[in-house]
């Protein structure tokens, strides 16, 4: 037993002396590592580009400059000369500043004349474009006064020419001036009134007018006569026109019917009714229900061609009346605003004009109710008193509502518009004062009576 412990005892003391023995190794590695931690590190190597430059050895300082060699002294000057040379030079400067000046002043002078010609130039220049604009404006003018003039026709007083100086024109110089109306003045009168196509009815009217007021007293002065019946003139011409409408008023579909002799107008007035109505804005369909020669639709044809208006034909020789009746159908289906029906002035068959045109008529009224809304009798002017007897004979067959009276231009028988209104109570429409289409005219009596009078 005390050997065992005695064992036991040597072997604690042997771990207790390696113990002791690993901690003063552990101390010293210790100590020595922490030496040489402390210890500078010595840079590392740089590449030679990085590496600062060596310091720049001190410049020797430079040698001093050399000072300049001295002046040689002036020769010394007289006053007299050095006063000579002061002047010299003050001349040399003058001359040149007057060099300078001269050099300047001639520089400003060609500027001046250049400038001179430049201004003259283009004023030249602006007078010439002047010129120029003004004779183009001149000549515009003259082209639109001539187109004005073409576009606007005669006026009615050129169209009534001939007859101022013939019915207009007697009558002004027997009322005119200073004379007292007496019977004989009286008897002159009569014959002026009686010879100027308006009819034995209105003549006698007219004399009345004149007569009464010498009765009483009124009128004892012509010039007072002369106003009298140039206002009772007025009265009889002016008569109440329908404005162009269908029978159920504006927007509906208006028939015309145009009817006459043969050659009075009716094809002509036609193309220039549709001229007139489509230039108004219109659409006009025009019917060619004059079917006894080739010649009348053709003619018919160029003139709404030009009007622009829509042209329904039929078979020469054919029936006037289903031409009509076409018309209007087609009218209607293109909601056109103005039928126009031509009709012949003679006819081929052995019927009587009037029986025919009277079945036109019908037709017409069977194609749209009511229609024709105007039925307008073409009159030649150039007839005179004989145009009164046709529109009587026209207006009882066909019932008229108005009157064209073609060749006004051409007649010095004006004078019968004042018949047919009085005697028929049918207002003259319009008037045809030439060939061209904007030489029909609406008929306006104010102007009519001025015209004649004046
Ligand atoms: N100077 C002048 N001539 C006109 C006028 N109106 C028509 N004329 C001329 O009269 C001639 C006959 O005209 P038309 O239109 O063919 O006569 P129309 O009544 O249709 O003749 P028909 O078809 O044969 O019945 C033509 O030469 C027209 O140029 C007018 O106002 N002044
Ligand atoms: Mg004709």
């Amino acid at each position: 037993m005390t050997h065992l412990l005695r064992g036991q005892n040597e072997a604690v003391l042997i771990a207790v002396a390696l113990l002791v023995l690993v901690a003063l190794a552990l101390v010293v590695w210790a100590l020595l590592s922490g030496r040489e931690a402390a210890r500078p590190k010595p840079p590392p190597e740089l590449p030679p580009e990085a590496r600062p430059p060596p310091p720049e050895a001190p410049k020797p300082p430079k040698p001093a400059q050399a000072a300049p060699p001295p002046a040689a002294p002036a020769p010394e000057l007289s006053a007299e000369e050095r006063r000579r040379l002061r002047e010299e030079e003050e001349e040399r400067k003058k001359a040149a500043y007057r060099a300078r000046k001269a050099e300047e002043a001639r520089e400003r002078d060609e500027r001046r004349r250049a400038e001179e010609e430049l201004r003259a130039r283009e004023a030249e220049e602006v007078a010439r474009r002047a010129e120029e604009a003004a004779r183009a404006e001149a000549e515009a003018e003259a082209e639109r006064q001539r187109r004005v003039q073409a576009e606007a026709g005669k006026t009615l007083a050129q169209g009534l020419e001939k007859t101022r100086s013939g019915f207009g024109g007697r009558l002004a110089s027997l009322l005119g001036g200073e004379k007292t109306l007496g019977p004989e003045l009286l008897g002159q009168l009569e014959e002026v009134l009686f010879s100027a196509d308006i009819g034995v009815k209105t003549a006698s009217h007219l004399l009345d007018v004149a007569r009464d007021g010498l009765a009483k007293r009124e009128l004892a002065d012509p010039e007072k006569i002369k106003g009298a019946m140039r206002s009772e003139i007025e009265r009889i011409v002016d008569l109440p026109v329908k404005p162009i409408a269908g029978a159920n008023g504006a927007g509906g579909l208006a028939v015309w019917m145009v009817v006459g002799v043969n050659g009075v107008g009716k094809t002509t007035t036609i193309g220039k009714l549709a001229a007139r109505l489509g230039a108004s804005g219109k659409k006009v369909v025009v019917g060619a229900a004059d079917t006894f020669r080739a010649a009348a639709t053709e003619q018919l044809a160029v003139w709404a061609d030009r009007a622009k208006a829509e042209l329904v034909r039929g078979a020469e020789g054919g029936d006037p009346g289903s031409v009509a009746f076409e018309a209007v159908k087609r009218a209607l289906e293109v909601g056109a605003d103005v039928a126009i029906v031509d009709t012949a002035g003679r006819l081929h068959t052995k019927a009587p004009l009037m029986e025919e045109l009277k079945k036109v008529k019908r037709v017409l009224g069977k194609a749209r109710e009511g229609a024709p809304d105007e039925v307008l009798l073409v009159l030649d002017a150039t007839v005179g008193q004989n145009a009164i007897a046709q529109a009587r004979q026209f207006h009882e067959a066909l019932g008229l509502t108005g009157i064209a009276l073609t060749k006004l231009d051409g007649t010095a028988k004006g004078g019968v518009v004042i018949g047919i209104c009085d005697e028929l109570r049918v207002p003259v429409r319009y008037v045809g004062l030439g060939e061209t289409a904007a030489d029909l005219r609406p008929f306006d009596p104010k102007e009519y009576v001025q015209a004649l009078f004046e």
